[in-house]
């Protein structure tokens, strides 16, 4: 309104005609209340007006006409009031115009501003500004100042109610807290100046982890004070503090939750690395700091590996350290009687010195020394070096017994003792040169094969360190082969047999004994007699032979009475069997199963015989006077054995046994006996003969007893007998024609054969008879004639065959 009047008191005033009073431009801003006055003052009547725009848009606004004036009411101006409006006024019928601009604004609010109370040290972070309810935007200009300098500017676009705009900024840590302006100008003509530029003022929060963080205060620190460190850091929101002990190994204890660390009184054990973690939303940092605790040396340390107590030879080190607190040198020495020895120094903690197979007189106290500014520390150690509790064992032990050429290993060993030294040596203290075999813990002295030489005591001395120890063994040997016993040779009964026993190269003599045994009972007895080396023992012994001493057992029992000698080795004996001499006596011969035998039956005949020496025995057959050597053996029985006798080895056998001194025989009969065989029947002229001639029949077969011999007719009844074989058939006849059949026959059997007779008739001489020719008497003549000659041949040749020429027809 004010503006308005100031308007129109600035219009030029007209002179005759009404004057219409109307600004010709008007700024409203937007929610305000407005008038529009337009007057005709001048005119006397009342005016008439009407108001029209001149923009295709209604007015929005309330008219209060009076009499020279009319009001548009603009309750609440908005944008759309923006208009071009002509006020018509009619006056005593002159019409007046004017016209009037409507221009309207809003810009009610300051500039918000975002993203300012959170921005990110060191990176981008976007700052946003916002203008709102603006009009008209394109007057809009928004700047972003930092501390008065301008940093962007910029102008809106038209047409926006609203305008934001953007500032990317990277803060530093110096940002935090500095004052960041957002400034919005609208520059519309005529809007009051106080109104025209609305600005925010925001201080910016930077955000960051710690960082900076730096521990401070003394770390070097005398025993007993105490100790300040503090912890600073930066970092937003503001961070929180941590002190922690870090304990070598991982662990680690926490000491407070300030930035100061206090401790008071300190000792030893503070000493160490100390950490300050800082921490916040964003992040952590740490940092350590370490504590030195000055104070003299402390925790100094000797110690001696494997142990403090050693064995002579043992090796040991020595290691002297100091740990704790710094030390600037550690000394390691040797105390006696006070007075030190250094045996190793050096620049640090730590020193070891090392003795290599200690003595005796290594014992004693070593001292470890340890020094630094503030003092020395020294710490003692004991050594003990003791001697070693050396066994020696000799075996066998104290005294061996054995025998000439058996093996002997002395062994000796060493306990308690790791390097034990051996040596052997005899009682004058001299050494054993024999093979020896020394081996760690023992020694053996080979004895291979034993001689009267090596009798002797021997010692194995055995020395560790400063200890000495001996043990001593006597060999004793003996020499004891075994005896040997001879006799004179066999002897006849009640002659003097000589035995000697005798025992070659024993050892020691004096102490053995022979004893001739006859069984258990002790006969004689002798003993040695004492000589320096090996004597060949002899003992004689002259013995009666009697018959009942055949095969006698006499033993020599030597006896060696020897301490130490094993009871097995201590007798020998060795025997002989005495022999008596004989010549043979009680041959048998004895015939089995008999004497008399079938043809092809089997004979054992067997000689027994006794007598010493054992003689040769022979078995013959006697047969007419000859004697044939059948077998001859040399054992006490002789046996002869005919699988299948045949009539020939009938006969006497006669056994006859001889030895050097004599000899003896015994006989017997043996019988074969054989039924009829290998019969022959001979007719002499012919079978085929003249009435009145005369037939010689020979029969030969082979048998024992000599058969009978019958020759029957087979057509008569008649038989005649022959002992010899032979028939002589005279003066035959026709009648005689026929089948004839001898059967020679003996108690073992009989053989039989047939044969014809054929008699031619003379027509003058009748021819004889069966009858004529059938006369024993004649037929016994004859064969007695011929017997001597038969019997002959039987006691010649026990076949029993006869010789074809005796049954000749010419000598018949
Ligand atoms: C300091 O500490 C030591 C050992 O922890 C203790 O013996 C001594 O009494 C303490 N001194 C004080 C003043 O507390
Ligand atoms: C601090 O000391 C601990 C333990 O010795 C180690 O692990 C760590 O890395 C150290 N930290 C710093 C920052 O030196
Ligand atoms: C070492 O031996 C001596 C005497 O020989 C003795 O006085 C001292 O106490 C011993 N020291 C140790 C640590 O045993
Ligand atoms: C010891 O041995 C030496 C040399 O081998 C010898 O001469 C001495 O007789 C021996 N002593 C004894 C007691 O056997
Ligand atoms: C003992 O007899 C053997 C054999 O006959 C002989 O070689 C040796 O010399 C004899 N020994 C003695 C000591 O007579
Ligand atoms: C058999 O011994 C006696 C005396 O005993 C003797 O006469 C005969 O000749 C001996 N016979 C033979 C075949 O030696
Ligand atoms: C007896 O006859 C047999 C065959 O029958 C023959 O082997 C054997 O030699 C004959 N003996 C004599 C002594 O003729
Ligand atoms: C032969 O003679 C014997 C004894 O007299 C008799 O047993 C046997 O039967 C005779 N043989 C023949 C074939 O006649
Ligand atoms: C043989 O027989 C004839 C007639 O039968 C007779 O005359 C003669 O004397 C006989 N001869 C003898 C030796 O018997
Ligand atoms: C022909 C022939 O020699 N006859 C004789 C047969 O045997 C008898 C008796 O020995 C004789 O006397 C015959 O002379
Ligand atoms: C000579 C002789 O003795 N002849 C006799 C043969 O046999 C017949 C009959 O048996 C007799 O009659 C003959 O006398």
């Amino acid at each position: 309104m004010n503006s308005a009047l100031l308007l129109t008191l600035l219009l030029p005033a007209a002179v005759i005609s009404h004057v219409l009073d109307l600004p010709s431009k008007v700024l409203f801003k937007v929610g305000d209340r407005r008038e529009l006055t337009c007057s005709m003052s001048s005119c006397p009547e009342k005016v008439k007006f009407v108001w029209t725009s001149l923009e295709d848009r209604p007015i929005f606004a309330a008219i209060d006409s009076q009499d020279r004036e009319s009001v548009l009411v603009f309750d609440n101006v908005m944008k759309n009031h923006e208009n071009t409006i002509v006020c018509k006024a009619t006056c005593e019928q002159e019409t007046k115009q004017a016209t009037t601009k409507i221009k309207v604004y809003s810009f009610p609010r300051n500039p918000v501003i975002s993203g300012y109370d959170s921005l990110k040290l060191g990176e981008e972070n976007v700052l946003g500004c916002e203008v709102s309810s603006i009009h008209p935007s394109e007057f809009l200009k928004v700047q972003w100042l930092y501390e008065d300098k301008v940093l962007q500017t910029d102008e809106a676009e038209p047409e926006r109610n609203a305008f934001s705009v953007h500032y990317i900024f990277t803060p530093s840590s110096e940002d935090d807290g500095k004052a960041i302006t957002c400034r919005a100008s609208l520059d519309v003509y005529g809007i009051p100046p106080d109104e025209m530029t609305k600005e925010t003022l925001a201080h910016m929060t930077v955000l960051s982890a710690p960082h900076n963080v730096k521990v401070s205060g003394v770390n070097v620190v005398p025993l007993g004070s105490s100790l300040t460190l503090t912890c600073e850091a930066e970092g937003k929101p503001k961070p929180a503090f941590t002190w922690t002990a870090l304990i070598p190994g991982g662990q680690s204890v926490e000491m407070g939750k300030h930035h100061d660390l206090l401790v008071h009184n300190v000792s030893l054990s503070d000493a160490g690395t100390y950490q300050c973690d800082v921490r916040n939303d964003f992040g952590s940092q740490r940092e350590n700091v370490s504590v030195v605790v000055q104070a003299p040396p402390m925790d100094t340390l000797i110690v001696a590996s494997p142990q403090s107590i050693l064995k002579e030879g043992d090796s040991v080190s020595f290691s002297c350290k100091s740990s704790g607190v710094p030390v600037t040198h550690v000394v390691l020495s040797r105390r006696v009687n006070g007075v030190k020895t250094e045996l190793m120094s050096s620049e640090g903690a730590e020193t070891s010195v090392a003795l290599l197979s200690v003595k005796l007189a290594d014992s004693g106290m070593f001292v470890c020394e340890a020094f630094n500014e503030y003092g020395r520390q020294e710490t003692t150690l004991n050594l003990t070096v003791e001697a070693h509790l050396l066994e020696v064992a000799l075996q066998p032990d104290g005294e061996v017994v054995l025998e000439r050429g058996s093996s002997l290993v002395l062994s000796c060993q060493a306990s308690g003792c790791p390097q034990p030294e051996f040596s052997w040596k005899n009682l004058s203290n001299m050494p054993i040169l024999r093979r020896l075999k020394t081996d760690g813990f023992q020694s053996q002295l080979f004895f291979d094969l034993v001689e009267l030489d090596d009798e002797g005591t021997y010692l194995c001395d055995v020395t560790c360190g400063s200890i000495k120890k001996s043990k001593q063994t006597e060999v004793k040997v003996f020499s004891f082969p075994s005896p040997v016993v001879k006799n004179s040779g066999p002897s006849l009964v009640g002659e003097i047999m000589k035995l000697t026993c005798t025992v070659q190269e024993v050892f020691p003599a004096n102490l053995f004994q022979i004893l001739w045994m006859d069984g258990e009972r002790e006969m004689h007895s002798e003993t040695g007699s004492f000589s320096r080396g090996t004597t060949n023992l002899t003992s004689v012994y002259s013995y009666h032979v009697d018959t009942e001493d055949q095969d006698k057992h006499i033993t020599c029992k030597v006896l060696l009475e020897m301490h130490g000698v094993p009871a097995v080795q201590a007798v020998k004996t060795a025997s002989t069997t005495l022999s008596i001499h004989y010549p043979p006596r009680v041959t048998r011969i004895t015939v089995s199963p008999l004497t008399e035998l079938k043809e092809g039956e089997s004979v054992s005949i067997s000689c027994l015989s006794d007598s010493f020496p054992v003689g040769r025995t022979v078995l013959s057959r006697v047969e007419d006077g000859i004697q044939t050597e059948l077998m001859a053996s040399d054992g006490l029985e002789t046996l002869f054995t005919i699988p299948s006798v045949e009539l020939d080895d009938s006969g006497i056998y006669i056994c006859e046994t001889s030895n050097m001194y004599g000899s003896h025989n015994d006989s017997v009969e043996i019988t074969i006996k054989a039924p009829p065989r290998n019969m022959t029947v001979e007719i002499f002229p012919s079978t085929d003969v003249q009435e009145g001639q005369n037939i010689t029949i020979c029969c030969r077969s082979v048998s024992f007893p000599p058969p009978a011999v019958v020759l029957s007719k087979l057509d008569s009844e008649k038989n005649v007998y022959s002992l010899d074989g032979v028939f002589l058939l005279i003066n035959l006849t026709a009648n005689d024609t026929g089948l004839y059949q001898v059967n020679v026959t003996n108690y073992l059997g009989y053989e039989t054969e047939i044969f014809n007779i054929n008699v031619m008739e003379k027509r003058v001489n009748p021819p004889f008879g069966w009858n004529y020719f059938l006369i024993p008497a004649i037929c016994l003549g004859v064969a007695a004639a011929l017997l001597g000659v038969v019997v002959y041949v039987w006691s010649a040749r026990k076949k029993g065959s006869y010789d074809l020429t005796k049954c000749n027809p010419s000598t018949v």
